[in-house]
């Protein structure tokens, strides 16, 4: 899952997320990555993002997760107003374990992962530190 801020107080919105992910009903919040500032992608005169990246363990369908974040996002005071416009909070599910998934609603793999340098450097720490985390289990 990809995490992403540039209105209001960024660190405290991923903060809110990073803890809703991890309450969600069947699900465990597995690892983060690091929290990077980023340069915006999109209509110009917006603000630097903080970005981040997190791995879940979930019971949920993508589907279901999907709804799960949108309101993750509402709590947060997310307007939708332009594609890629300014944002308190963006969830975005970058993979979901090896599924393909094409549709309006719903794109997995996220189809700008192989355009996002940030999101890739993030995903591979996160993914190490999965690894990390499992090897160190008793
Ligand atoms: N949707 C489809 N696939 C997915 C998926 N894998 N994960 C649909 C989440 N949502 C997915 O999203 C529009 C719709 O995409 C959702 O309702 C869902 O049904 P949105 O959040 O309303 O609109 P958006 O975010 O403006 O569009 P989109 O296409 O999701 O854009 P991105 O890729 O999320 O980009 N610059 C920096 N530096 N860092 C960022 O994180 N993010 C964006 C948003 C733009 N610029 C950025 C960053
Ligand atoms: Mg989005």
């Amino acid at each position: 899952m990809a995490l992403g801020s540039n209105l209001g107080d960024r660190a405290a919105h991923l903060a809110a997320a990073r803890e809703a992910l991890g309450a969600l009903p069947g699900t465990r919040l597995l690892a983060e990555s690091d929290v990077e500032e980023t340069a915006p992608i999109g209509p110009p005169g917006q603000g630097a993002y903080l970005n981040q990246m997190v791995a879940l363990a979930t019971t949920l369908d993508p589907a279901a997760l999907l709804d799960r974040l949108h309101d993750i996002e509402r709590s947060r005071g997310r307007e939708r107003r332009e594609r890629w416009g300014p944002r308190t909070l963006d969830l975005d599910i970058v993979r979901f374990g090896a599924r393909r998934l094409t549709g309006s609603a719903l794109t997995i793999p996220h189809p700008e992962l192989p355009h996002r340098d940030f999101w890739r450097r993030e995903l591979a720490q996160v993914q190490a530190r999965v690894s990390d985390a499992l090897a160190s289990r008793p």
